[in-house]
């Protein structure tokens, strides 16, 4: 049997609790394969055994008083999964549905995703089981403070970056660099995606959503295509999902859909993003908002979605751009995007399709990127914060966005010639992952056996 497949199975049966990182190890494991098995290298220095293994997991108490002065309590993570590259790297997600499985899987993704980006950063998550939905702002600053209170023993610049996911936004990461500098009067930029005024980065609050159509653009003109003109589907309608949103107005596609985990809007004149940001930055309100501020558009809830499905992905369309959570999108809902014609599916969220629906587009042929290429853009752009802090010094917008495209378009090719390489030239879950494998290994091997 395969090296990769015997520490899949060894895997499955120890983390059976852990579906969420079963799923996103065996993506990688099950199409690294081609590569592990044929050097005897890999396994005799244990990379896969170390990979599927973070570094450290910390899990630690949230305790805070909400506005009536109840004690409430929360739990935290930071999985620090892989340093091979350099300081561990990645977002924290506030939401209910947070557990170690998930963490887990989104820093096992991370860890190839920043490998993808060519820069020196390793992989990391973090997050709380907290919901920041109906909280005041000084409840969510009580608890961003406690949180900050124990995590800042574990975080710095050139060790732990941490920066915001779903429900971790600018006021989110303001909260917690306060506390953070009201600890340790450091000034070392130590999270990324901080605002503007205090060591942020021009262009980072854009970076995943425009990152993830620069790198469709790449995919259609890499089989003679356009984006132009085309209907997009786009799903959430958080940080990814509006500046995806804003950058296919900008080159000329139609954005026709947005939505939350309450129902989803169908816009056909294209999505007003004004309106939007309005809905969702400015009032934190849910999208029916949206549909009385823009009565032209259609509002459909959730609860009348077939069952099984995420009635989203029946919006007939060109493009599809994943950009909610993980497994909004499965084998069904593939196969309705299918029959409806489209050509390509970008995934903006972390593994936003379940593996039927991921078997379906690559049997398919059509244009699709696993997120870890295409919604790395992001994180890319974190690294830039990175750089400007350590360098005291800031790049206009234009030059943050160049630097972008430049590294999207090499996400890309990288994905691109190593599937041609290893045999399957439309298969970039293949490409990407070989690619992003390769040089954590390389790392791996380099460092010793640690
Ligand atoms: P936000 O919190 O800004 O927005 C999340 C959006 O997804 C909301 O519309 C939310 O709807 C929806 N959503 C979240 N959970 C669920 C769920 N269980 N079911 C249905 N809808 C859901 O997060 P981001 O836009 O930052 O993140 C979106 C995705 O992109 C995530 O997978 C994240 O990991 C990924 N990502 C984010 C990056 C970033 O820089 N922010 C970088 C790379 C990837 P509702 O409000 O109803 O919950
Ligand atoms: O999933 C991701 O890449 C992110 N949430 C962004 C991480 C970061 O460190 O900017």
């Amino acid at each position: 049997m395969s090296y990769a497949q015997r520490v899949m199975d060894r895997l499955s049966v120890i983390k059976a609790g852990e579906p969420e990182f079963l799923q996103a190890a065996r993506e990688v494991l099950l199409t690294i394969a081609p590569l592990v098995d044929k050097d005897p290298k890999y396994e005799k220095h244990g990379i896969l055994e170390r990979m599927v293994e973070p570094d450290r997991s910390i899990n630690f108490r949230v305790t805070w008083l909400d506005d009536k002065n109840q004690v409430q309590v929360n739990r935290a993570w930071r999985v620090q999964f892989n340093e091979a590259l350099g300081p561990y790297k990645g977002g924290m997600r506030f939401h209910p549905s947070v557990n170690l499985s998930v963490l887990k899987f989104l820093g096992f993704e991370q860890t190839f995703k920043n490998s993808l980006t060519g820069l020196a950063i390793g992989g990391a998550k973090g997050g709380s089981d907290f919901d920041p939905k109906g909280k005041s702002d000084a409840e969510v600053m009580r608890f961003c403070q406690t949180l900050m209170t124990e995590l800042f023993k574990y975080v710095g610049p050139t060790m732990d970056v941490p920066a915001g996911d779903i429900g971790v936004g600018g006021r989110e990461i303001g909260f917690m660099v306060g506390q953070y500098k009201r600890i340790t009067s450091l000034h070392d930029g130590v999270l990324t995606g901080k605002g503007v005024v205090w060591g942020g980065s021009l262009a980072r609050t854009q970076a995943t959503g425009y990152g993830a159509v620069y790198f469709a653009q790449n995919m259609m003109e890499g089989v003679g295509k356009t984006l132009e003109g085309k209907k997009c589907v786009v799903s959430g309608s958080g940080n990814v999902a509006i500046y995806a949103i804003e950058k296919l107005h900008q080159i000329g596609a139609k954005p026709i859909t947005c939505s939350d985990s309450k129902g989803y809007i169908y816009d056909e004149a294209g999505v007003d993003v004004k309106i939007l940001k309005q809905v969702k930055e400015v009032e934190r309100a849910r999208l029916t908002r949206y549909q009385e501020l823009r009565p032209s558009a259609k509002y459909v809830a959730a609860d009348s979605y077939p069952k099984g499905r995420n009635g989203i992905w029946d919006v007939p369309c060109d493009v599809a751009f994943p950009a909610a959570t993980q497994n909004e999108l499965n084998g069904a809902d593939a196969a309705a995007l299918l029959k409806n014609g489209c050509q390509c599916v970008c995934e903006c969220a972390n593994m936003p399709c379940d593996e039927a629906a991921m078997e379906a587009f690559l049997k398919a042929k059509i244009c699709y990127s696993p997120g870890k290429a295409s919604n790395a853009g992001g994180v890319a752009t974190s690294q830039l914060e990175m750089a400007q802090n350590a360098s005291m010094v800031k790049w206009t917008f234009d030059e943050v966005d160049k630097k972008l495209h430049g590294i999207m378009k090499d996400i890309y090719t990288a994905a691109a010639e190593t599937a041609k390489e290893f045999g399957d030239p439309t298969n970039l879950v293949m490409g990407a992952n070989i690619a992003g494998f390769k040089k954590v290994a390389s790392a791996m091997i380099d460092l010793g056996a640690i």
